[in-house]
């Protein structure tokens, strides 16, 4: 069985970053060792949340684990609430990433502008951990601010541009690079990555929902990270991502509740491992 670690907070209540990443990648097989960064009442779009910082936490697990000769296949990192986490995390690279896959899903903006508690000086921070990683998938307003340059807002945007984003995105230091939330027809929208070893640029679209759920974007890098850890190819691993996010945000579309609580991907967990020939 393989084993990753993943680190980012644990909210709560609003179904984001550990409480997806745990169930989707346990479900699909996967160990998953979890460093939680910090622990919310609820994700930060709600107002009034409560915040613990676990930073502190980050070393000394680090140092029991790495005392105990313990190996990973894989670091997937989600939501960092601060600076400190960041250079936290690189060390948990350097310890236990020499043999192990590391994919950076740099959570930090949506929509052309930064979560709360985040500043652009951070992005620039963000952007020195994504050069160390594998595969970074950033959204296109995070892709913006990795590399202090203008959105590229929905229907104002080429293919040459996303194209030349992602090799930009590579020029940081990624050895792969993929976009989310990618749209040339208002009905559909997708992904599209490059390889900066082999040249390879890739895309996919599917038919667009018209509904945004926060933890999409943690859904969908559980699953690129799952379908990598189970041997499938990037390509492969993305479009089952795609396809199962955009299946949970049609589903939880349906339920005017679905926006307070969050996607309704335990639902579909059944259908993913079926994809899988599971
Ligand atoms: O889904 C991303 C995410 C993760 N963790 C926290 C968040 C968000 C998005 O807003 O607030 C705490």
């Amino acid at each position: 069985m393989k084993r990753i670690i993943t680190i980012q907070d644990i909210s709560c209540l609003g179904k984001c970053s550990l409480t997806v990443a745990l169930p989707i990648l346990s479900a699909m097989g996967v160990e998953t060792c979890v460093v939680p960064t910090a622990v919310l009442s609820t994700h930060t779009m709600f107002s009034g949340y409560t915040f613990r910082d676990l930073t502190e936490d980050l070393p000394p697990i680090a140092d029991h684990w790495e005392k105990e000769g313990f190996r990973f296949d894989a670091i997937y990192t989600g939501y960092l609430g601060s600076k400190r986490q960041l250079g936290l995390v690189e060390d948990y690279f350097r310890r236990f990433g020499k043999n192990a896959l590391k994919l950076v899903d740099p959570v930090m903006a949506d929509n052309g502008r930064l979560y709360a508690g985040f500043t652009p000086d951070f992005a620039l921070e963000m952007a020195k951990l994504c050069g160390r990683a594998d595969v970074i998938l950033p959204n296109l307003t995070e892709a913006a601010f990795l590399l202090d340059r203008p959105y590229l807002a929905p229907g104002t945007y080429t293919e040459a541009q996303v194209a030349d984003t992602l090799k930009r995105l590579c020029d940081l230091g990624a050895k792969t690079a993929v976009l989310t939330g990618v749209s040339f027809d208002p009905g559909k929208i997708g992904f599209m990555s490059y390889s900066a070893e082999t040249g390879e640029m890739d895309a996919y679209f599917h038919s667009r929902v018209e509904a945004s759920f926060h933890g999409t974007g943690d859904i969908f890098a559980s699953v690129v990270t799952g379908g990598l850890m189970l041997g499938r190819t990037l390509g492969e691993s993305l479009r089952l991502a795609a396809d199962y996010t955009a299946d949970c945000i049609r589903i939880t579309a349906e339920d005017p509740e679905g926006i307070r609580y969050g996607v309704y991907f335990e639902a579909l967990i059944p259908e993913l491992l079926k994809k899988l020939g599971k």
